[in-house]
């Protein structure tokens, strides 16, 4: 009667190997947000890289859909906790939004519709480590969750990956965002379990 046990410690390894510590996973799709769902209308919606020169980049919806398209499946985790484990994406990798853009900036403020902000060093939204994202497990990304578009940050807390993204401004400095600057964490790690500010 060993051979269900291999199967069965093999599967709780994998979870093991892919819970942060502190975490627990959900099958759920919590919603948090900080303030009330902003709408988005896609006929208005615009994506915008600035510089630290003020040049800026701006694309409309169709422009970004005619980009070129990646399915991304990654684990997410919330500092409240959860974990989320095979999310299923569709949308833009953040290196074709920047293939154009001349920068000697180390950071960036992500600004969403409705005001939230988030802060994060450029390197950690390159080299195949972030999309902005519109589609959820084949369908629209819903508003709550962030839709029509939202960033996609998965190895840093799910804080980082701001729903209803309106822009990028590259910084020479690095300028605390929305939860930044009341206490998280301000890089967020979740391997490193940096949660508060000083973790
Ligand atoms: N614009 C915006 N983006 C946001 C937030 C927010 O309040 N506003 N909350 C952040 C936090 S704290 C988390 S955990 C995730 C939650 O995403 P979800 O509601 O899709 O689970 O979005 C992040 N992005
Ligand atoms: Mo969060």
């Amino acid at each position: 009667m060993n051979s269900f046990s291999p199967g069965f410690q093999g599967r709780a390894r994998q979870v093991a190997d892919k819970l942060p510590p502190g975490q627990y996973p959900t099958e759920s799709f919590p919603v948090l947000s900080a303030g009330p769902t902003p709408k988005v209308p896609v006929e208005s919606w615009q994506f915008t890289v600035t510089t630290e020169t003020g040049r800026t980049h701006a694309w409309t919806w169709d422009q970004m859909m005619a980009l070129p398209q990646q399915e991304t499946v990654q684990d997410i985790h919330c500092v409240t906790r959860w974990s989320k484990f095979d999310t299923r994406w569709r949308g833009v990798s953040l290196d074709t939004f920047f293939e154009d853009v001349e920068t000697a900036a180390d950071y960036v403020v992500v600004s969403s519709y409705g005001g939230y902000t988030t802060n994060l060093p450029l390197e950690d939204l390159l080299d195949g480590q972030a999309w902005l994202v519109h589609t959820f497990d084949d369908y629209p990304l819903s508003p709550e969750h962030g839709g029509p578009a939202r960033l996609l940050v998965p190895h840093l807390y799910f804080w980082k990956s701001a729903k209803w993204v309106q822009g990028i401004q590259l910084t020479d400095e690095d300028e605390p965002g929305f939860w930044e600057s009341v206490g998280y964490h301000n890089y967020g790690d979740p391997w490193r379990e940096q949660r508060n500010w000083g973790d």
